[in-house]
């Protein structure tokens, strides 16, 4: 049947933009290793060896999994060449601050760690492909956790912008996709390995935590500001945390329930693209007795927006008024189970629908483009002997959740949704960022370390790994 013209139209528009940037993300903490190589000082994930909610402990221990992590720091080059195979045109990765700036609070920074990431951009971009890096993800140096308190001490941000002023400086030319904090609504739920702060959660005033938010918020406009004037053609993103929470009955109160919820994330993201506190935090803080101390010029710093909007996205979750519903498991936010929805072997509940929704949530509240920076599918995988007499993964449940993430992607770009691209967490199997295991595998690469730290470190494609490289080749077509 032929389609009515305009129909016809639509139809021909369900498919990813020509210069959607497919790729693939890590962080430097969870792949890297070398965790005091080259002059680099500790940070926070040197010492939680079990991860972001396990023990600290006063120095770097052997049962930390990411001292090592997957060596990329001295194998980037094999396993860049392996993405430049699966046609990536952006990697997603971290600086690690405390390569650049050992202690935090260094007045100089560490050549040999500037010289570490000038040489990984480059051979990035040798492959045409383009970084996207985040400055801090996670690994704030110990030594300004330890002795300020991380972000609840205002003089972070002075420490936060030489060291921004530092990386821009240097990689002007060659990095025009940054984001300045990873999952920035995190640190209320994990301040230690969110935002560096030392004090123990539970001692943790409400006051001082969304001292140190603010302290983050004007760090981040800080960093888009100088990147704008040093950077002309550069783009800065914020980074959530996005999960959807869906009322648990449809009880007004639950509904009210979501919405408080909601609002806790939504605070960052809308301070960060509309550039002041919305009247609902301003009201939270009246009613909690939270006074946020404002240094003169950081509302008019805050004016400094962002021009896209990246998040993470793994699972969704409900809320509900009835304090009695046990919440499950989850990525750091966690909430109450969906009785409709499946779990990974972790617990966290996978919704592909869900990224539609997030994606045309994000659009509906921000009109500004959006970046899917990370996305994917932790799971054991077992080794087995491929056709070719090589070690590969038979990862179809992987492939299956990337698949119908995709398909709501390409639903959300038929909606109208301005999407810049999608890169795939993990994209290389890394260290957990919560419970800090290998076995936790996400990649379209194997890497062959275990979690007892036995293992060869060599690298294997798995199923997904050719699956992924035609996904790209036919701009998405493959997906059903
Ligand atoms: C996000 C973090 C990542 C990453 C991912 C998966 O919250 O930004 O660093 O690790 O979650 O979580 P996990 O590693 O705990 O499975």
């Amino acid at each position: 049947m032929k389609l009515p013209k305009g129909i016809g139209e639509l139809a021909m528009n369900m498919r990813f933009p020509e210069n959607f940037l497919w790729g693939g993300a890590v962080a430097a903490n969870q792949c890297e290793g070398a965790y005091d190589e080259d002059g680099k000082g500790w940070s926070i994930q040197d010492v939680t060896p079990g991860g972001i909610r396990g023990p600290i402990t006063v120095q770097p221990t052997p049962d930390n999994m990411k001292l090592v992590g997957i060596d990329f720091y001295h194998r980037y080059k094999e396993d860049i060449k392996l993405f430049a195979e699966m046609g990536f045109k952006v990697f997603r990765t971290s600086i690690a601050w405390s390569r650049i700036f050992p202690n935090g609070d260094d007045e100089i920074p560490n050549e040999k760690g500037l010289q570490f990431y000038d040489d990984l951009f480059d051979e990035c971009l040798k492959y045409g492909i383009q970084p996207l890096v985040t400055i801090s993800h996670y690994e704030t140096p110990l030594n300004l956790s330890v002795k300020y308190n991380g972000w609840a001490n205002r003089k972070l941000i002075g420490f936060y912008e030489r060291y921004v002023r530092t990386i821009f400086e240097r990689y002007k030319d060659k990095v025009k996709l940054w984001l300045t904090f990873n999952e920035i609504n995190s640190v209320l739920h994990e301040p230690f390995s969110s935002g560096g702060i030392y004090t123990d959660k539970k001692q943790l005033s409400n006051q001082d935590l969304y001292q140190a938010v603010h302290h983050e918020l004007v760090a981040s406009a800080l960093a888009t500001k100088i990147a704008h004037e040093m950077i002309p053609d550069a783009k800065v993103g914020c980074m959530i945390l996005s999960m959807p929470i869906y009322p648990l009955t449809p009880a007004p109160d639950d509904v009210m329930a979501v919405m408080a919820a909601e609002h806790k994330n939504d605070f960052f993201g809308d301070v960060q693209v509309r550039g002041r506190y919305p009247g609902y935090m301003k009201r939270y803080f009246r009613e909690n007795g939270i006074e946020i101390q404002m240094a003169e010029g950081d509302e008019e710093l805050l004016k400094n927006t962002v021009d896209f909007v990246s998040f993470s996205y793994y699972m969704s979750v409900c809320e509900t008024a009835d304090p009695a519903k046990e919440r499950g498991p989850g990525n750091i936010l966690g909430g109450v189970p969906n009785p409709y929805l499946s779990a990974s072997a972790w617990g966290w509940q996978i919704d592909p629908k869900g990224l539609r929704y997030t994606l045309n949530r994000f659009y509906d509240r921000y009109q500004k483009p959006l970046f899917i920076v990370e996305n994917g599918l932790g799971a054991v995988d077992q080794l087995v002997t491929g056709a070719d007499g090589q070690p590969t993964v038979e990862d179809d449940y992987r492939i299956q959740y990337m698949n119908d993430h995709l398909v709501q992607v390409r639903e959300a770009i038929e909606d109208g949704v301005d999407v810049m691209g999608y890169t795939a967490w993990g994209c290389i199997d890394l260290v957990s960022a919560s419970t800090a295991e290998l076995k936790k595998r996400y990649g379209f690469i194997y890497v062959d370390r275990n979690d007892d730290g036995t293992g060869s470190l060599k690298r294997y494609r798995k199923k997904s790994f050719g699956w992924y490289k035609e996904v790209i080749r036919t701009n998405g077509e493959i997906l059903k």
